[in-house]
Order: structure tokens, then C-alpha cells, then sequence
């Protein structure tokens, strides 16, 4: 990353084509939704990481998402704080599944980002997953890709079966 932690960041770095792509509002959400990334890497699903606001950059966040399935990719991770619109941004502007990641940090303790990455206008759905849950949203962003690559299924049976003997993702 750079020193404000805009730049892209790509997994591997090797030129492979991004199948997920991960969004945060802000440098400061780095340290949770960087777990995301990291579950992907075990489940060795490139993507790519970028951070870019529903507020701050809004007409960045209109090209990304109407480019995203053209660009390949086949589910984007989208996580923010306070009033959350990042996800809901995405959603409206792709049918690729988008699945919100509230943050908390907020004086309102994620109730402002819960509220704004959940509740969703019927039509535009975003799969919304526990407050800071980076990890459950990688999780399921590879079982999306699993329905498709047989692969990636078993890394994830063999992951329930881990989880059942105590492991803790
Ligand atoms: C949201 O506002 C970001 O996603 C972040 O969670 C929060 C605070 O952002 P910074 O002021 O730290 O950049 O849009």
C-alpha cells in the first residue's frame, strides 16, 4: 500500500486475473478487511484489494462496479463504516453479488454502517455479513466461486471439517 493506501494491491502479484474484488471505504479499514484477503490467499482465489469511497470518490466506485463483470471478476466484498453506502453503490450498478461488511469504529458502534450496508431497497440485495466480518465475507465469496470451480469446493470441505475439529479462521 501506499502512504494513504489508495493504491490497488493485486493477489498474486503474478498479472493472474482478480476474481473477487474487495473494496474499502477508507486506509483506515485496512486492518480488518485485509483479513479478507488473507482468507482468499488460503483458499488461493486471486483477487484484488482497492480503496475507493461511495463519498469520497463516488464516480471511481460508478466505473469499478459497471466494469467489474466485464473484467471478469464473479463477486465483490464491499466494507465501510459510518453511512455505509459502498456496498449499496456497488449493487446498483452490477448483477454480480455483492456482499456488504459493515464496520464499526463509528461514536454510533456500527449501528449507522449495520443499518446502510443491510437494509437494502428490495431489487438490489447485499448479502451483509456480521459487523467487521472480513473473514465470513471471504468465506462466502469463496463459496460463490466454489459452485463453479470444483477446486475451491474441496478446499472449503476440507475447511468445515478443520472448523469442526476446533480450528478458529
Ligand atoms: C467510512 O468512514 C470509511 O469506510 C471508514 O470506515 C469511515 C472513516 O473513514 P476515515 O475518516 O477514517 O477515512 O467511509
Amino acid at each position: 500500500m501506499s502512504d494513504q493506501g489508495r493504491e490497488p494491491v493485486s493477489w498474486p502479484p503474478d498479472g493472474t486475473s482478480p476474481l473477487i474484488g474487495i473494496l474499502c471505504g477508507s486506509s483506515s479499514d485496512l486492518p480488518v478487511i485485509q483479513q479478507a484477503g488473507a482468507i482468499l490467499e488460503r483458499f488461493e482465489i486471486p483477487y484484488e484489494l482497492r480503496v475507493v469511497s461511495a463519498h469520497r470518490n463516488p464516480d471511481e466506485v460508478d466505473e469499478y462496479a459497471r466494469k467489474a463483470e466485464g473484467r471478469g471478476l464473479v463477486a465483490i466484498i464491499a466494507a465501510a463504516g459510518m453511512a455505509n453506502h459502498l456496498a449499496g453503490a456497488v449493487a446498483a450498478r452490477t448483477v454480480l453479488p455483492v456482499i456488504g461488511v459493515p464496520l464499526s469504529g463509528s461514536k454510533l458502534e456500527a449501528v449507522d454502517a449495520l443499518y446502510s450496508t443491510v437494509m437494502m431497497p428490495t431489487g438490489v440485495p447485499v448479502a451483509t455479513v456480521a459487523v467487521d466480518g472480513a473473514k465470513n465475507a471471504a468465506i462466502l465469496a469463496a463459496q460463490i466461486v466454489a459452485v463453479a470451480d470444483r477446486d475451491v469446493r474441496a478446499r472449503l470441505s476440507e475447511f468445515k471439517e478443520k472448523l469442526a475439529e476446533g480450528l478458529r479462521p
